[in-house]
This record gives C-alpha cells, structure tokens and sequence, in this order.
C-alpha cells in the first residue's frame, strides 16, 4: 500500500467571514437547519490529502467519515485528476440512449461484473444512489409486469434504513422524520430493524433477535398476501442508521423468506460495496444472494458523482426480453465519470485496499474501539470492516440511553472535531467510517482522539 502523501498545496488560505457570508445568502444545504448553521458559521472545506481534510482557518483534520461514506480510496489520488481531463477532452459528454454507447461505461460495466457476485449480469447507470433505489422501484415492478403478476409492486424494508432522499428512495428509507416531511408513495411497508441493542425483549440472545426481527418479513408478506410484493429491500449492515450490523441468524432468514414467496431481494450496496466490510461487496460478507444490488460512493470514491445497479441475470433476462423499459436518466454512464470510476475501482484492486481490511486495518480498528467498553459512557461498540459506531449511554446495564435533549452525541461529535477528527452522531451512537487507506497508526491516532473527546464528554454531562 502507498502511503498517503500530505501535499500541503491543497492547504489554502481563504477569507473565512467571506465565505461564510456568501454561504449564508445563496447556497441552501442539503439535510441542515440553515439557522442554527449560520449562528455557529458555516465551517468551509478547502482541500484534502490521504485521509485527511483541511479547513479555510488552517486546520487538519482527520476525517473518520471518509467524507460521506464515501472517499474510499482516500483523497489526493492525482491519476483520477488526469483520467478526467483526458476523458473530458476526447468525449466530455455522450448518452446511452437511442442505441449508443461509449467505451468507459462499456469498460466500466464489464470491469463491475468481474467483481460482483456471480449471478450478476449486467450494470445499469446512474447519478446517484438515490436514483439507484428509484431505478429498483420501476425495475421491481416493470419485472413483475411482464412476468405477468402486475399485483406483486409493494417493497418491504425496514424503519431506520436509508436508502436515499429522492421521493421513491426517501420511502423505502424508514427514517420517520423524513417521512413526516411530505409523506411517502404508495407500496412501500416497513418492518423492524435487526438492531439487538436496543430491540431485544428480556434475556433476548443476538441470535433469537435476528430471527425475529427477520420472520417480521414473513408475518408482513402474509399480512399483504405474497401475490401483492415484489421485493424486500435492505442495506446489509445499516449505515445512516447508525451502523446496525446483524446478526449472523439474520440474513440467511431473509433469503429463506424471500424465496419461499417469490420476493425479490435487493441489497442497498451503497456504502457497503467496495471493500468496506472486508470484501468488495457486504452481500459476500453475510452470504446474501441479491437480485438487485444499489452501488454509489464508493464506485468513484466520490471523486465523481456515480451510482448504479447490479442486475442478476434472472432480472436482466426479464428485462431484457420486454421490450424497452422506459427508465433512464440524461447522465446514466456519464462518461467522465465512468472513466473516473473505472480507474478508481482499479486503484482498489491493484492496492490490495479490500484484502488490508479484511486482514489488518479492519480487524484492528475493531480490536482497538473494543477497548472502549471499559468506558462509562460506553454501552456497545459494533462494526464490521472499517465501518464502525459506538453507543453512548447512561445506563450500561438496562441499555439506557441519556435523554434525547441534551443531544449527548453532537456535544462528543463537536469534542472530537476540536480534537480533530470527524466523527458522525446518529442519536447517541458515534460513527465512524475511514477512508479504507487508513493506516495503523492513523488508527491509533482516531482512537486517541476518540477516547479524549468521550472523558470530555463525560466530564460536561456528570459535571
Ligand atoms: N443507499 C444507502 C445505503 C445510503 O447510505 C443512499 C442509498 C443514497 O445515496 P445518494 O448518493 O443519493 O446520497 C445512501 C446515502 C448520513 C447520510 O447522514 C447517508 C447517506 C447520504 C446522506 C447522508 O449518514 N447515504
């Protein structure tokens, strides 16, 4: 592995109150409540090396994130620069539309099927991993249609899963308070999460937990009757909802209900896909045989804007043999992106990053955020790969969290950036999710940091 190099060029100096001016009169954020934003200032992002970023008032931080789950391959890989200039200059631009092609999405779509499952069959393009999940909405139901059962349209997925912010992927998402902002389209029902922490009944083991939370599926396809749903839809490790990992009863339930009444499976790849779980894809982590699989993030490392699906042959064929299915969107295998991505997936594997974090980065950043559990506010590490979320709690016994006001994890979150590390804070679970080039000692460093900003935020809420 080549370690990252710190190029302090990408470390410039900006006019912060500037920015933040201008910040505040035009742009509108995505997921922000512009007010409290602007109160505190808007913090401006200005260049970023290895796993590392660097703010406009001249600091360094480590990022724990990789920006959005995404920058899988870290920052500052030239080679990506180049690949999209020189894309840029000999096609900025083609569709694959009305009968054409061009060669990095032909390139990309073959490269992707050598990595994927083997009933994986064929790639199909997008912007985004939104778009992704909205192309398995039409691509579900187009499939049963011309099978013949066009009742089979409703998807069964889970509260607290993630699945994007468009209005189809926002719906099958069950984030409640997205919901609650416009509500949801139709034929989307939503089942319990396999989170054993804090869903287990009394003397619960992880392993009953994964088989009921999994014949949910079962209980809410007799419910529906099975000639009304076409598939379940699940991240294999839940990310935004605060990194659940499953059970290991779980997932091979869920397949067993799947088949028994004809669902088809998709597996929401989407942070999960390209090494982060030790393998390049989580459904070969859990043994998950999907129909359909959402990619994005790390298909470009976020150097790009790209997402897709993989689509497995008995999909395809259906598809395929229909005629036109009418779906599709201007920016499907973009060409600079696909050449981007293409060399992006490349550097995965001529690197080694998936086997390093099955065998050692991964591995030890879980060793090492174990030590945790002495911790007072520590009530449960969990994680797999180089994914992981620590869970802040009042009462370690009784699984007890401390009251949802007093926001315990944005107060650890905002420890840990003055510390300098990002970290996430879903509810009172603290995420973390590194570039996959993150080194041992970088790992040390992160949890350092971690341990820091916990005892300073014990100190605040029992002082
Ligand atoms: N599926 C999964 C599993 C995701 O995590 C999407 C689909 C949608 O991808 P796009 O590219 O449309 O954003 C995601 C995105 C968070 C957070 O707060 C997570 C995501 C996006 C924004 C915020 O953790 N994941």
């Amino acid at each position: 592995m080549n370690a990252p190099i710190h190029n302090t060029e990408r470390h410039t100096e900006h006019d912060t109150k500037a920015l933040q001016e201008l910040d505040k009169n035009n742009y509108m954020h995505p997921f922000t409540d512009s007010k409290a934003m602007h109160e505190k200032g808007t913090r401006i992002v200005t260049g970023a090396d290895g796993c590392y970023i660097f703010d406009s008032e001249g600091g360094k931080v480590l990022d724990g994130m990789a920006g959005l789950w995404c920058v899988n391959i870290g920052y500052g890989r030239d080679e990506l620069a180049d690949v999209a200039a020189a894309q840029m200059r000999q096609l900025p631009y083609y569709n694959s539309f009305f009968g054409t092609a061009h060669p990095p999405v032909i390139k990309l779509a073959a490269q992707l099927k050598k990595l994927a499952p083997d009933n994986i069959s064929h790639v199909f393009f997008t912007g985004s991993g939104s778009e992704s999940n909205d192309t398995n909405v039409r691509m579900v139901r187009h499939y049963w249609q011309a099978k013949g059962q066009p009742t089979k349209r409703t998807i069964i997925s889970r509260h607290n899963a993630y699945h994007g912010s468009t209005m189809a992927s926002m719906s099958l998402g069950g984030m409640k308070g997205m919901h609650e902002q416009g509500g949801i389209i139709d034929g989307v029902e939503h089942i319990m999460q396999p989170h054993w922490y804090h869903e287990a009944l009394a003397g619960e083991t992880e392993d009953e937990l994964g088989l009921r939370a999994a014949q949910a599926l079962e209980t809410k396809i007799l419910e529906l009757g099975a000639e009304n749903v076409g598939a379940f839809i699940g991240e294999p490790v839940q990310g935004a909802g605060a990194v659940i990992v499953p059970p290991a009863t779980y997932w091979p339930e869920i397949q067993r209900i799947c088949k028994k009444y004809d669902l088809l499976l998709i597996a929401d790849e989407v942070i999960t896909g390209f090494g982060r779980t030790g393998n390049w894809f989580a459904c070969e982590t859990y043994g998950i045989e999907a129909d359909l699989m959402p990619i994005a993030k790390g298909l470009s490392s976020g150097y790009m804007p790209i997402g897709g699906v993989l689509i497995s042959e008995r999909v395809a064929k259906v598809v395929i043999e229909g005629g036109e299915f009418a779906h599709g969107y201007t920016y499907s295998g973009h060409p600079v992106a696909a050449a981007v991505a293409s060399a992006n997936v490349s550097i995965i594997e001529n690197e080694g990053m998936v086997e390093q974090v099955r065998d050692v980065t991964g591995p030890y950043l879980q060793q090492r955020l174990a030590e945790l559990l002495d911790h007072p506010l520590v009530g449960q590490v969990r994680g797999v790969g180089l994914m992981a979320a620590i869970e802040l709690v009042k009462d370690k016994e009784n699984h007890i969290n401390y009251p949802k006001e007093l926001e315990i994890g944005g107060i650890c979150r905002d420890y840990a950036l003055a510390n300098g590390l990002v970290m996430r804070a879903v509810g009172a679970s603290m995420i973390m999710c590194p570039p996959l080039v993150i080194s041992k000692e970088e790992i040390d460093e992160l949890m350092e940091i971690t341990k820091r900003s916990l005892d300073q935020t014990l100190a605040q809420v029992a002082g």
